[in-house]
């Protein structure tokens, strides 16, 4: 019997017979929490916080059917020399990709601030990407890591919508996956600008792939997938 997730735009998603992956993008302290690089941007990253209750249902959920699941985080090495220049001077903001804050050094692999935040922290045998792009593809193992799990389908959550969680959604329909967004498990600081992704990815008959509430998400792969 096939099995699908019914209440998905632009209509219903087939579920593959092994489990998707979920891919969880940037929950990271730097974007979720005051002081880090979302606010030297001037955004205000209570949106975000909004979806962590249910980012943390969606990762549940995962964690019991034992699907494989990639937290990302957006990080630079500590000499920048993965940060291209027009990255870091990019937004004129008063402190840059590198420079130091209330959390330390701005998106540096290993700083305070470049974290998953609290309730995301990932569990043995889940895997934690650190990626220089906002593409969670570019310059990371994470086609090869899809591949070795036999990988067909993805669930995106994370943040923000419309940059690094579009540019890996984006990333992965031009490799072949199956992708779908959990709605309600992805914000951007722009409400508007959410919402048009939303809307741009299911277009045309789903040129990127599917959305879902959590709510559907979650009931149909206890449904195909549970022991
Ligand atoms: C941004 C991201 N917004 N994770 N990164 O620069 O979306």
């Amino acid at each position: 019997m096939t099995h699908t997730i019914p209440g998905a735009k632009p209509y219903a998603y087939t579920l593959p017979a092994i489990p998707p992956a979920l891919i969880l993008i940037d929950m990271q302290r730097d974007f979720i929490e005051a002081g880090g690089f979302g606010s030297a941007l001037g955004n205000d990253v209570t949106l975000l916080q909004k979806i962590v209750p249910t980012v943390r249902k969606v990762l549940d959920m995962a964690r019991r059917l034992g699907m494989v699941i990639i937290h990302t985080r957006e990080a630079h090495k500590a000499d920048l020399s993965d940060c291209p220049p027009a990255k870091r001077v990019r937004g004129n903001a008063a402190i840059k990709i590198g420079d130091t804050g209330p959390m330390g050094r701005l998106l540096i692999d290993g700083e305070p601030g470049n974290d998953l935040i609290a309730l995301l922290q990932p569990l043995p045998g889940e895997y934690d990407l650190a990626k220089p792009g906002k593409g969670a593809f570019y310059a990371t193992p994470l086609q090869d890591i899809l591949q070795r799990h036999g990988i067909t389908h993805i669930l995106f959550g994370g943040v923000t919508t419309e940059v690094c969680v579009q540019t890996s959604m984006r990333e992965a329909n031009d490799r072949g996956y199956e992708c779908l967004l959990i709605e309600d498990a992805t914000e951007s600081y722009f409400p508007e600008f959410k919402q048009a992704t939303l809307d741009m990815l299911t277009a045309q008959g789903g040129i990127v792939g599917w959305t879902a509430p959590s709510a559907a998400v979650i009931a149909a792969l206890e449904n195909t997938y549970a022991k």
